[in-house]
């Protein structure tokens, strides 16, 4: 099944390609089953996303529509990650990765920094992902992948449980944290601006899906509560896509404890508003 968005079933002319990595196994969480999350995610586009008349089946687009080729080239494993990406962004496609355990991510930033260098990352997410005691699992993904970006064009925003090791990690390496209280006082505006400024060149953005509150995302294998609004996330993720991106994923769906398919029903719809911030303009 493809997700709702995809419009052509060629690749050589695609944008954008959707790819899914349903893998969690470097979750540490006793909530299992994100690896479900990429099948969920295209089905529940398929069901909630489209409206069917009799035969006719017309989808629900974002205000602006999509103009992008958007393919969707199925699921990957994780040992397949690499060739899969770099495929897509050799032809300077851009990938949609879904997840699967957040670290997933590392390796499709690995893959990406191959082609762009020194990334900027844009990490949403309500955990830093910055353990540095243990490697190569979801709880060190920010450590991880600190020789493929530029810290000081990348940012973390919505994080809001770090632990002890991780707050010396922030400060020793100089990262820029944005908490869901930052984003609150300032206000998503200014916020905006803030973010979109302080990007360098090549974009990469990291969506953990528990930066959103869990009363707009229950379904995900970590979730915490004080987290951001889907409306700010949304409105975040479509000033820096607009600005231009080299890749993007969405993370940490887990169907499983999901509550009636709407955090998969979230994903499917910030997915399409983010191919729809994409659009070519003539
Ligand atoms: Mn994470």
């Amino acid at each position: 099944m493809k997700i709702c968005w995809a419009n052509t079933d060629d690749f050589t002319e695609a944008d954008i390609v959707i790819v899914g990595i349903p893998d969690e196994s470097k979750s540490h969480s006793l909530r299992k089953g994100s690896s479900e999350a990429p099948h969920k995610i295209r089905e529940i586009s398929n069901i909630r996303d489209t409206y069917k008349r009799g035969d006719a089946i017309s989808k629900g687009f974002p205000i602006g529509g999509i103009n992008s080729k958007v393919y969707d080239s199925g699921n990957v494993l994780r040992t397949e990650i690499g060739d899969a990406i770099e495929k897509i962004v050799s032809k300077s496609k851009v990938p949609i990765s879904l997840g699967g355990d957040h670290s997933v991510s590392t390796d499709v930033i690995r893959s990406i920094y191959k082609k762009y260098g020194k990334l900027s990352l844009v990490y949403f997410d309500a955990h830093p992902d910055i353990i540095s005691s243990k490697g190569s699992y979801y709880g060190s993904v920010f450590n991880d992948v600190l020789p493929y970006i530029d810290v000081n064009s990348s940012i973390q925003i919505g994080i809001r449980t770090p632990e002890q090791e991780e707050i010396e990690n922030i400060k020793k390496h100089g990262i820029k944290v944005l908490t869901p209280l930052d984003i609150l006082k300032e206000g998503i505006v200014g916020i905006e601006k803030k973010v979109v400024s302080s990007l360098g060149k090549n974009v990469y953005v990291s969506v953990d899906m528990d930066v959103i509150d869990p009363a707009f995302a229950p379904g995900v294998s970590v979730p915490v509560p004080l987290g951001l609004s889907s409306l700010e996330v949304l409105h975040l993720l479509k000033s820096i896509t607009r600005r231009g991106i080299v890749g993007i994923d969405i993370m940490e769906v887990c169907p499983s404890y999901d509550i009636k398919d709407r955090t998969s029903h979230l994903a499917s719809r910030m997915i399409g508003e983010v191919i729809s911030s994409m659009n070519k303009t003539p």
